[in-house]
């Protein structure tokens, strides 16, 4: 039997509002804001636990290493960590911003995976991101692979890949922008990628040679590209998870997400007869309205018994338009029987909801048995990862204090807690 184990970033002591994210309209608002590192890691642990009562496993992924002092170094600051970070923030305090922001929070960019019903050598694959379009996140790529081998080591089972080369003509941002389509977890799949071409007002992050490069590595059967609207793109979708996602046999989505969207799921239904599509009309349910409310942006889960549920974020509930819509779904005949709301608001104001928050990772028994089990959840450990937050989070944070050499020192003395809680050994650069 497979199952989908979902990993959520565990969310890092430095979260802050930086405005430091290319077409994401929530990060260029919320520039400057007071953020609350403490309520964000709750609120993340707390959507864990919600994926746990409702009898899935569910996993995690360390955070990030930051402020990342290593490359303030590269970028030509020497002396003590004191003394570096307070030259960056006199000279560069935006690149200061950028190796402080906690954004591997977001692990659905952390990388792509291909379960083994889907591969020629019956492995997992794992590649993770590049996320070459905006500084402060491709600068997890060498970390994110990193944490996906010590999580998915025994090479019996896995298979990693390393970000794809060549930066920006192959920008790639992981699992927000694939989906895969089968009957249950563990029949073959039809991998989904889906690319974007730059538009008007923003750029395209995910390119379609990365795509093909992906699926090419993985050697995966079946595979459909698609492009991403340009519209949806230009309205602030940056990245195909805030406008679709896939479970299964059903395809939750804006009528607005593809390019030529009626005959992509013509296409998709010819290669995948089951599919099941629910899609919001835009007469509905805007464009403007499902990326300020992030209703595609949740993780729709197959339960235990073979329903479905979807995790939403509050400000879908908040939205009438968006909440009137959720409720036709849910009592309608289709493949979705319950709605969850939850309050991620810390990450949502910087773009980040419940699906970006979480790696879907499609694993056989014995492949979860050969996964490091420090991190998958149970209710200890989460009551012990809480305790750690508590103590070692900020509540406040402004971007002035950034500057403040011991915002860093705290920062990294949870991180090394966290590896003792963990037993991670020396994982961090810091550490070395
Ligand atoms: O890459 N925000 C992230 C949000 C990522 C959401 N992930 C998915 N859709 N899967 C991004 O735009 C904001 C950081 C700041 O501005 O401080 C940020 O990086």
């Amino acid at each position: 039997m497979h199952r989908e184990v979902n990993f959520d970033g565990l969310i890092g002591p430095t979260h802050n509002y930086a405005g430091l994210a290319m077409g994401n309209l929530a990060s260029a608002k919320n520039f400057g804001a007071v953020s609350n590192p403490r309520a964000a890691a709750l609120q993340g642990l707390s959507k864990m636990r919600s994926v746990m009562e409702l009898g899935l496993t569910q996993g995690f992924l360390p955070p990030q290493d930051r402020p990342a002092l290593r490359a303030l170094s590269a970028f030509g600051f020497s002396g003590s960590d004191e003394q570096m970070i307070t030259a960056a923030a006199q000279s560069d305090g935006a690149l200061l911003a950028n190796l402080y922001s906690a954004s591997s929070m977001w692990s659905a960019n952390a990388g792509t995976i291909a379960p083994s019903p889907d591969t020629p050598d019956g492995k997992v694959h794992f590649r993770a991101a590049n996320l070459a379009t905006n500084f402060h996140r491709a600068i997890e790529a060498d970390t994110s692979a990193k944490i996906l081998k010590l999580i998915f080591d025994d090479k019996k089972h896995f298979l990693h890949h390393p970000p794809l080369p060549g930066a920006l003509h192959f920008g790639d941002e992981g699992a927000a922008n694939h989906g895969r389509f089968c009957a249950d977890h563990g029949a073959a799949g039809l991998h989904l990628f889906v690319y974007g071409v730059d538009g008007e007002r923003f750029p395209a992050r995910q390119k379609q040679a990365a795509s093909h490069a992906v699926a090419r590595g993985f050697g995966v059967k079946d595979a459909f590209f698609v492009q991403q609207s340009t519209t949806a793109l230009d309205a602030g979708a940056f990245h195909n998870d805030v406008v679709s996602v896939v479970n299964n046999h059903v395809l939750f989505t804006h009528e607005q997400a593809f390019d030529n969207q009626a005959e992509a799921i013509k296409s998709i239904r010819a290669g995948f007869p089951q599919l099941e599509v629910i899609e919001a009309p835009k007469e509905q349910v805007s464009l403007d309205d499902a990326i300020s409310s992030y209703l595609f942006n949740s993780q729709l889960l197959s339960l235990p018994d073979n329903s479905m549920a979807l995790i939403l974020p509050a400000e879908s509930q908040e939205n009438e338009r968006v909440h009137t819509f959720l409720n036709s779904v849910v009592e309608a005949e289709n493949a979705i029987s319950k709605v969850i709301y939850k309050d991620v608001r810390e990450s949502m104001r910087n773009g980040g909801g419940p699906a970006c928050l979480r790696l879907r990772v499609v694993l056989s028994e014995d492949e979860l048995a050969a996964t490091n089990q420090n991190f998958i959840l149970d209710d200890r450990k989460l009551d012990q990862l809480e305790d750690w937050v508590k103590e070692h989070y900020r509540d406040q944070l402004s971007t002035e204090d950034l500057a403040d050499p011991l915002l860093a020192a705290e920062a990294l003395t949870a991180l090394d807690k966290l590896t003792g809680l963990l037993e991670m050994g020396s994982f961090y650069s810091f550490q070395q």
